[in-house]
């Protein structure tokens, strides 16, 4: 049953994700990539940037970029265990279990940097977009 699959997928990733906050103890928490605004896009060796972090989900969601450019969706990881190390995007024909730290990148071609590129995990239930413009 799928919702099945869902329901201990989630109390599981919920475990690991409790575990990991009890044992990092008082460690400072990460910095989320900025939400909007473009804050996780930049500019590196003449390559258009976008930062997205995978963990629980995808941030920032959505994301606006420049179309018609070399781009790199740099996947950052940092003790991720749950799904959304499992990531697709179609449109690139990108499909790898992240590691569950470190950073992973995508490379888009100035061709390919055209309209939303999307990114969705291994069950479908994270995704994230990039509206290239
Ligand atoms: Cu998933």
């Amino acid at each position: 049953m799928k919702n099945n699959k869902l329901a201990v997928s989630l109390i599981l990733g919920s475990l690991i994700i409790l575990g990991a906050i009890l044992f990092s103890g008082n460690k400072a928490a990460p910095s989320p990539v900025g939400e909007g605004g473009g804050s996780n896009v930049y500019m590196e060796n003449g390559k258009q940037v976008i930062e997205i972090s995978a963990k629980g989900g995808y941030s920032p969601r959505a994301t606006t970029a420049k179309a018609g450019i070399p781009t790199i969706i740099r996947m950052k990881t940092q003790g991720t265990f749950d799904c959304s190390a499992a990531l697709t995007v179609p449109k690139v024909g990108f499909q790898k279990f992240l590691p569950s730290s470190g950073a992973t990148d995508i490379a888009i071609s100035a061709e390919q940097a055209q309209g939303t590129v999307q990114g969705i995990c291994g069950m479908g239930m994270y995704n994230f977009g990039v509206a290239f413009q």
